[in-house]
């Protein structure tokens, strides 16, 4: 098959069944947004719908694709086919790391595992499209788990990892992570924390510091969801460089979805998923619509009136979305 002449059908059909070129060609075209992206996502929903997604975060340099490079082995030696898809904040031109030393996926991608880095720059529709987009083609292809990697400093990124089956937040010692976590609200969304780099001193403070905050949400009863299910996130101390601790996080993580089953919880993340992606898909529309109203004769008559102060900011911007909604 020429993946580049071939049709989207035709692509999604050799990525089920097992052709990674044909993935690798679907996540361009989801990445880069447009009508292909919208059909692509149509094409691949609901094909399976079965992969654990898990989300990821934590401070630039704290160790994450360290870390992921050896969940992704742990995972293939038991058996499972994982996929990672890393939102990359750095530019695609200059491939600007924040860290010099920060590590290439390549570098640590086991055989038969599937690794994309996402540009979040420039990215029309943004993460909230792409993201959902591409974690349905790995889901047809049928990779699980599906790892999403994203450097937790924008609510946009917090939300992407609080959409997963299963949140991971990476603290590590000496940066004051776990006070950072809370205050990007990280402690919320977090089902399991690693204390990574636990080779280095002041590793047990974070620990102590995580320990005391997720105690304090469940005297306030702010961990307990709507239907009063509680899940209190390990903790977990690794070292991502030697591996150390690093069974435990791939233990940690089936643990979680086995309690998302078996409180039927997993079925209220998925729906929530479906929801936010429905709505950030409608968002992108009207935004388009906005767009395109602004240049049409009323929309520049009710700007120019509003610009002369004679007519206010309100009744404009009323006057305007009233071309769209036809109201
Ligand atoms: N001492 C120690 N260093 C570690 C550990 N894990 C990762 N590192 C080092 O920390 C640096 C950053 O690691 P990365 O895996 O690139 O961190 P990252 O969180 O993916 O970084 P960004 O993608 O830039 O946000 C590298 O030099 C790693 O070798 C650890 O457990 N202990
Ligand atoms: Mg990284």
């Amino acid at each position: 098959m020429n993946i580049r002449t071939a049709s989207l059908t035709e692509l999604v059909e050799a990525a089920r069944s097992g052709d990674n070129r044909a993935v690798g060609r679907l996540l361009t075209l989801v990445e880069r947004g447009s009508a292909a992206a919208e059909e692509v996502a149509a094409l691949t929903h609901p094909l399976r719908g079965n992969a654990h997604v898990v989300g990821i975060t934590g401070a630039p340099g704290s160790g994450k694709s360290t870390l992921v490079g050896r969940l992704l082995a742990g995972w293939c030696q038991r058996g499972l086919r994982p996929a990672v898809l890393a939102i990359d904040p750095s530019s695609p031109i200059s491939g600007g790391a924040i860290l010099g030393d920060r590590i290439r996926m390549d570098d640590v991608i086991p055989e038969g595992t599937f690794v994309r880095s996402m540009a979040t720059r420039g990215h029309q529709g943004g993460l909230a499209l792409a993201v959902p987009g591409a974690v349905r083609v790995l889901d047809a292809a049928g990779f699980s788990p599906i790892v999403i990697e994203t450097v937790g400093v924008g609510q946009v990124e917090v939300d992407v990892v609080a959409a997963a089956d299963t949140a991971v937040v990476v603290a590590t010692p000496g940066m004051g992570d776990a006070v950072q976590a809370n205050k990007a609200g990280l402690l919320e969304v977090a089902d399991l924390f690693v204390v990574n780099k636990a080779d280095r001193p002041g590793a047990a403070d974070v620990r102590r510091d995580l320990e005391l905050m997720l105690d304090l949400a469940h005297v306030t009863g702010a961990d307990t969801d709507d239907s009063g299910v509680y899940f209190r996130p390990q903790i977990l101390m690794v070292t991502a460089t030697t591996g150390t601790g690093v069974a435990e996080v791939i233990d940690g993580i089936a643990d979680h979805l086995k309690h998302l089953t078996a409180s039927g919880r997993l079925a209220d993340r998925r729906a929530h998923r479906v929801k936010a992606e429905v709505r950030s898909r409608a968002h992108a529309a009207l935004e388009q619509q906005l767009r395109h109203s602004m240049q049409s004769d009323a929309a520049t008559a009710a700007l120019e009136k509003a610009i002369n102060s004679n007519f206010s900011p309100v009744d404009a911007a009323r006057k305007i979305v009233q071309k769209i909604t036809g109201d």
